[in-house]
């Protein structure tokens, strides 16, 4: 009896905090969505993307949108309704106006020619001041590109062996540490830069000791 009563309890609980959770997450400013035209490309090949941004409550000022994309990958052409600025050193649109209604992005994103294969991820924010928010935009992120190299951590890597030894010496990973650092791109490697997940995959080589065409 004092179990079922229990029971009763924690089954309420869970009903009022799922329900909580639940229009919490409706009552997220803003939701935005990512959709992709095609998810495989050739490497050095574009694909359409649009994202579209739809306020939930209100009124937003001071927004901005921002995609995070593979390196060495660009926004060639982008449109947005109502039109933003666009930044395209950092990929972020930004709205000097009051948005109350749907907000939709359109861009291509040229693949670098030297991309791998392998499957690649787009990330992006919706950022506000007035109310004050950052949240990820859903939807579609994965493209995977096909008739690209065995690698891009590889043809980095392989820029960097500098007297071509197959290894990463001490000063090559010093070099690739100061490029990271710099975001200069690897003489060599195609004007590919070193993002946070390439130096850890340098450093972890390195630290191994292990070649870099195994
Ligand atoms: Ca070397």
């Amino acid at each position: 009896m004092r179990q079922c009563g229990m029971r009763a309890v924690v089954l309420g609980w869970l009903l009022i905090s799922g329900l909580a959770l639940g229009s919490h997450s409706q009552q997220q400013p803003v939701t935005a969505t990512r959709s992709i035209a095609s998810a495989n490309v050739q490497a050095g090949g574009s694909f359409q993307v649009e994202v579209t941004i739809q306020p939930n409550s209100g009124v937003i000022s001071g927004m901005a949108f921002q995609e995070s994309l593979p390196a060495g990958w660009n926004v060639s052409e982008q449109t947005s309704t109502p039109a933003a600025t666009f930044n395209s050193r950092d990929n972020t649109w930004l709205w000097l106006a009051r948005i109350e209604d749907q907000v939709a992005v359109q861009y291509t994103v040229k693949v670098a020619s030297n991309a791998a294969s392998g499957a690649f991820d787009i990330r992006g924010v919706v950022i506000s001041a007035n109310p004050s928010f950052q949240l990820p935009v859903g939807g579609d992120s994965r493209v995977t590109v096909t008739g690209g190299g065995s690698g891009e951590d590889h043809s980095i890597a392989q820029a960097l062996d500098v007297n071509q030894n197959n290894f990463l010496d001490d000063p090559e990973i010093l070099a690739a540490i100061q490029a990271w650092i710099a975001g200069k791109p690897i003489e060599g490697a195609g004007g590919q830069t070193i993002d946070d997940r390439e130096i850890l995959r340098l450093i972890d080589l390195w630290v191994r000791g292990a070649p870099i065409e195994p």
